[in-house]
């Protein structure tokens, strides 16, 4: 049997590596051809935990190659970006061209009895779409109807769920929803994931498979949005936040996230777009929590200027000589992914306000992007760091939780991710 892995990015690569790690015949297809080289020459293009000698040792033993044409297969993956169409596009739809592009660069290698999966997460119809698209493209189709059980080929959705920095855990270990276009569809895509999955894979129709993706990240993004809007209402009542959390997370039936300068990834802040999108009318929670999260790094800019204001009033320094630092830059802890980070996006613009004034803290960094020392911001280490006149606590980094980070009455801090709040909860009878 072998396996085609359309897309080769941060859930196509590891897939491909996991399934050529049991032994299977695994082809990665990817346009980028610089991508196609470094995978064959055994190196990767991404950061991910352990994902670098799991593909090295694939590819070795020959069970992984990357090709930019695709070739027949058996069973097909797709794992493709679903960005947004072009800029300013207010109304937030969904792009499914690279969708479109996959279908129709292996439809005319698909025979009878392959089975495609979409795993890129997709609004609802796009697995019914696809099959369309695959239907179109093959010249020698006998059957009209693309989706009934009467098709030559399988065609299901089975949404990717892994959490960047432990993804070749969850790729194994989570649960699988498989939403085939048909019965048959989704039983024979649950009997694929089988040989890799150790977590239960539940069958069910495409569209709610897309759906269940959908859902479960706007469910994230709407309880995050509860705990930052917590976090600015606190501020504003001079109640600590992190200890009101945990206190409130003393009820049996209470369990609220973390507040944090924002929300940012390529998923969270993505998905429920795809819902808003499709059901504008009636998507009001989840329209105003994603409204929540994309302002709250404006909330901490607006924040760390009233620092500064304060510094210059408790020290009589001039502007110019104040400096602040922001420790850290990822888009959350413990891993090097700038993209889509609220902790660059309030680094970029402390840089650009305080020029040459900014010091950053990114342990996962050997050098600053341009954007910021363009602005002439500078990298530090987090001993520098306890110099500044602002500390701007940003990513809960192992490195920067564990340092001992003291304020001095000169210094200001903002700790958007409650590190340096000690633990306030006392319990009694306290527990042995
Ligand atoms: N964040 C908070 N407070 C929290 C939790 C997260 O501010 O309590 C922030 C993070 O700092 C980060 C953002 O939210 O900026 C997203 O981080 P995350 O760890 O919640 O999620 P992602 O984007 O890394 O991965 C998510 C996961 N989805 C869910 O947990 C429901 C993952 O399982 C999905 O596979 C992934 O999206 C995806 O690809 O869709």
């Amino acid at each position: 049997n072998r396996i085609s892995v359309i897309g080769l990015g941060y859930i196509g690569l590891p897939t491909a590596a996991v399934i050529a790690s049991r032994g299977i015949e695994v082809l990665g297809v990817d346009s980028n051809q610089h991508v196609v080289d470094t995978i064959n020459k055994g190196n990767i293009h991404i950061v991910e935990p352990e994902l670098a000698s799991m593909v090295h040792s694939a590819v070795v033993d020959g069970f992984l190659r990357a090709t930019a044409e695709p070739e027949q297969a058996d069973v097909f993956l797709i794992a493709v970006p679903t960005p947004f169409k072009a800029e300013g596009n207010d109304d937030h739809v969904p792009d499914l061209s690279y969708i479109e592009a996959a279908c129709k660069s292996i439809a005319h290698v698909l025979q009878k009895g392959n089975l495609v999966i979409l795993e890129s997460t997709s609004p609802v119809g796009a697995t019914e779409k696809m099959a369309q698209w695959l239907a179109e493209t093959r010249p020698d189709l006998s059957f009209p109807q693309y989706a009934g059980e009467g098709s030559d080929i399988r065609v299901a959705h089975c949404p990717e769920r892994v959490l960047p920095g432990n993804i070749l855990q969850e790729l194994v270990s989570n649960d699988r929803v498989v939403g085939g276009i048909t019965n048959r569809c989704s039983t024979m895509a649950a009997v694929f994931y089988s040989i890799f999955v150790k977590g239960e894979c539940i069958v069910t129709n495409a569209r709610t498979a897309e759906m269940c993706k959908l859902t479960e990240n706007s469910f994230r993004d709407v309880n995050i949005a509860f705990a930052n809007e917590m976090s600015i209402i606190c501020d504003e009542l001079g109640v600590d936040v992190w200890e009101l959390i945990k206190l409130a997370n003393r009820h049996p039936r209470v369990n609220i996230l973390k507040p944090g300068p924002g929300v940012g990834g390529h998923c969270i802040a993505v998905d429920p777009w795809f819902i808003a999108s499709q059901a504008p009318e009636s998507s009001r929670l989840i329209k105003t929590a994603r409204y929540v999260n994309d302002e709250k790094p404006s909330w901490v800019i607006r924040k760390v200027k009233e620092l500064v204001e304060e510094v210059l009033t408790a020290t009589g320094k001039y502007e110019k000589d104040v400096r602040v630092a922001c420790l850290g830059l990822a888009f959350k802890a413990n891993i090097d992914d700038l993209r889509e980070s609220p902790a660059m996006e309030v680094t970029l613009e402390l840089s650009k306000t305080f020029k040459n004034q900014v010091w950053a803290v990114e342990p996962y960094l050997e050098e600053l992007p341009e954007s910021l020392s363009s602005n002439g911001a500078k990298l530090v280490g987090l001993s520098k760091a306890m110099e500044s006149d602002v500390i701007v606590l940003l990513v809960d980094h192992k490195e920067i939780v564990d340092y001992p980070i003291e304020v001095g009455p000169n210094q200001r801090a903002l700790d958007t991710r409650g590190v340096l709040t000690e633990n306030k909860v006392f319990a009694f009878p306290a527990k042995g």
